[in-house]
């Protein structure tokens, strides 16, 4: 069996794009744990390709799996072998995690950022809210202070489960920070934590399949986004974000993941955001962490995967990639009207 004909068998029937790399990184994340959930994790290979990756390998007798854990066959162990594959290597600084930032710079916000956001309101399947630990909202704004981004500016959220706006304003830093949500809950609490600090946020309530009004176009200095990973939706949420910078030298901050986007959804994205007249400045990788939300057995891939164990609560299985981006040329102010189911597409698993 070779590489190539596990991959024609994972592909069958399906839209999904899977590369020979995504089946040695599948077989190198099972070199280095039987659990599941670590092995999307470490693999970094989309959520519902490597459940037909597995589903080929399973088939094929390279692993087997019982209700708790996947392993190896003796022909799968000399399949490894012979390709020269080898457990992933976890080489981050247990510190930062690879940030590449220090947070102590942020004084107290951080303690009192996690307490507030302890009373938080809990994800809700309905707007795929996932919100990311608190340490990560605190390495977000961090580095949104150390690009400066941050200070004497004016910053928009668009969708703020991840408590950007708070986090951010009780660093004393931003001139203002502004917060759209589609959820009331999240904008009362945001309200609430304002009120409670004295700090410079203000809430919009509004569906970001609509355009951003017109009142916030061009009134920003940078942009926070985690956006639901279908392209359309992506591509849609960060043209809001870049129709509010002022414009040429703004920044916007995005969560971009590998469990539900392939590299070439990926690289469809890297060209839109350059179309659009900006610059990556920062990939990095692994930065967002996000806590199990309450819906894992109602979501997409439940279904589809080989062993129904929920994750760890104690451990995070799902992350995404912060990317900077710098606006290099004004944006076209269009924006398109979303309309119906904007988070689902092939690739779509905790949806
Ligand atoms: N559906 C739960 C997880 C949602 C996370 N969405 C944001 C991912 C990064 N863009």
């Amino acid at each position: 069996m070779t590489l190539h004909e596990l991959l024609e068998r994972a592909r069958e029937g399906t839209g999904l794009v899977i590369s020979e790399r995504d089946v040695e990184r599948t077989l190198a994340a099972l070199c280095t744990s039987g659990d599941l959930w670590h092995v999307i994790d470490y693999s970094d290979v989309p959520v519902m390709a490597l459940c037909r990756l597995l589903e080929a390998m399973r088939a094929e007798g390279i692993i087997t799996w019982d209700t708790a854990r996947i392993q190896f066959s003796p022909q799968g162990r000399t399949l490894c072998e012979q390709l020269s594959i080898r457990p992933v290597r976890q080489l981050a600084c247990p510190t930062c995690r690879g940030r590449g930032l220090d947070l102590r710079a942020l004084g107290r916000a951080g303690e009192a950022f996690a307490e507030l956001a302890a009373s938080r309101p809990s994800a809700l399947q309905e707007f795929d809210q996932g919100y990311v630990t608190e340490e990560s909202t605190m390495y977000r704004v961090a580095l949104m202070w150390a690009r400066g981004d941050l200070e004497g500016k004016d910053v928009l959220v668009l969708g703020d489960d991840d408590l950007v706006s708070v986090a951010a304003a009780l660093t004393g830093a931003p001139r203002r920070v502004t917060a759209l949500d589609v959820d009331p809950r999240i904008l009362g609490f945001i309200e609430d934590a304002a009120r409670q600090h004295d700090l410079p946020i203000e809430t919009v309530e509004h569906d970001l399949r609509r355009p951003l009004p017109p009142e916030l176009v061009g009134h920003y200095d940078a942009f926070a986004c985690d956006p639901t990973e279908s392209l359309h939706g992506f591509l849609s949420f960060v043209q809001r974000g870049l129709v509010g910078l002022r414009g040429p030298g703004g920044a916007g901050y995005l969560g971009l993941t590998r469990r539900e986007a392939s590299l070439a959804k990926w690289r469809e994205i890297q060209k839109a955001l350059i179309a659009q007249g900006s610059v990556i400045t920062d990939i990095i990788h692994g930065f967002h962490d996000y806590p199990n939300w309450p819906y894992i057995r109602t979501m997409t891939a439940w279904e589809h995967l080989p062993v129904k164990q929920e994750p760890d609560p104690a451990s995070c299985w799902y992350r995404s990639d912060l990317i900077r981006i710098e606006l290099l040329e004004a944006s076209a102010r269009e924006q398109s009207l979303l309309e119906g189911d904007i988070f689902n597409d092939a690739e779509a698993a905790t949806t």
